[in-house]
């Protein structure tokens, strides 16, 4: 069974430029302009964060949130274009300064829960049950700042209460070892999925696995894969590449180590990957260097970077492969693999 691929990407992909050093380099562009980059890109699925749908929504009643999403939606309809999910964001405010779900101020968590609830009503305005979950400051930058065993009791006491806000919605929870903060409480795909056995759905809780996070953590993102698609939790993916363990970079799927690259690809397509709808997502920025006009490439290229490494991976004669693993002749096959990579 091979996968089936359509690719999504999020507007924060279509990036100004901006590091913690130095300011944006390129015009913003609007949203409704970035839409329309999407089919040519040769992408049909759009990634929310809610306010990306939603600005200021904040300052929005319910009733309001509502009403603005589903003018976007008639956007999306207009333009051929699926929303994939929609994803809290919950790092910017300064009620999350010491994190959303596992603030020690339960006014603050409540502002975080109540923000989630937000963003599920705009997911369904939006026409998707995908939920995801970037804890980004779950987590602290000292160990004594938290409790462990409660930040993690937290966390579940969010997702229950979405969960339990809205019937069909799905939670796609997107682990990361760190950055912003100096440990996360959620740091690899293992520990998302066991998340979701402590809460009375765990059917509805699965995973986002971004590669360059799973680098991060210092483990082999098609490993990480196997192990959410071995739990059959695998939603989606944030395919891109990082050159060792640094910030997190965002590179060009591929860019950096084909063969890892590769290795997701196989890993993706040998499953049936997308075959209950599941979507590639890139989520790749443009070098801070890139001049405005040219600044869309990283998403074309990454996209393309993959059908050709599928193309590839399908080349491959998988009774040799299954024939030097028996003989366990791994440098015969390391070379094999190796040489289909160089076409030679
Ligand atoms: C940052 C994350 C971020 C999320 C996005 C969706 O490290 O990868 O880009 O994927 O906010 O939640
Ligand atoms: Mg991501």
């Amino acid at each position: 069974m091979g996968g089936t691929f359509r690719f999504s990407f999020g507007p924060w992909n279509i990036h100004e430029g901006a590091d913690p050093f130095g300011p944006q380099v390129r015009e913003s562009i609007a949203f409704n302009d970035k839409l329309k980059i999407y089919k040519e890109l040769g992408f049909d699925g759009v990634q929310f964060h809610d306010d990306d749908a939603v600005p200021e929504m904040n300052k929005l009643s319910q009733t309001q949130i509502i009403s603005e999403a589903k003018a976007v939606k008639a956007g999306l309809d207009d333009k051929g274009l699926t929303a994939e999910f929609v994803a809290p964001r919950l790092w910017e405010d300064p009620r999350t300064i010491d994190g959303g779900y596992t603030s020690n101020d339960p006014k603050l968590r409540e502002y975080a829960i109540e923000r989630s609830k937000r963003c599920i009503d705009i997911a369904k305005a939006l026409g998707t049950d995908n939920i995801v979950l970037w804890l980004a400051r779950e987590g602290t930058y000292i160990r004594e700042a938290k409790d462990s065993v409660g930040a993690v009791e937290k966390i579940v006491e969010a997702l229950q209460a979405m969960l339990d806000y809205d019937p069909d919605i799905r939670i796609m929870i997107e682990s990361k070892p760190n950055e912003p903060m100096d440990h996360t409480y959620i740091p690899t795909i293992g520990h998302a999925i066991g998340l979701g056995l402590l809460t009375t759905a765990p059917e509805r809780i699965g995973a986002l696995i971004e590669s360059a996070h799973a680098l991060l953590a210092g483990l082999d993102p098609s490993d990480e894969m196997g192990y959410a698609l071995a739990h059959k939790k695998l939603w989606s993916v944030h395919l891109n590449d990082q050159n060792g363990l640094k910030f997190d970079q965002d590179k060009t799927f591929g860019s950096v180590d084909l063969r890892r690259a590769l290795n997701q690809v196989r890993i993706l397509d040998q499953y049936g990957f997308g075959s209950n709808g599941e979507w590639v997502g890139l989520d790749v920025k443009a070098m801070r260097s890139q001049k405005a006009e040219v600044a869309c490439k990283h998403l074309a290229n990454s996209k393309n970077i993959f059908l050709k490494l599928l193309a590839v991976s399908r080349s491959l004669d998988e009774a040799k492969i299954e024939q030097l693993r028996a003989e366990r002749d791994y440098e015969e096959l390391e070379m094999y693999i190796i040489g289909a990579l160089l076409n030679k």
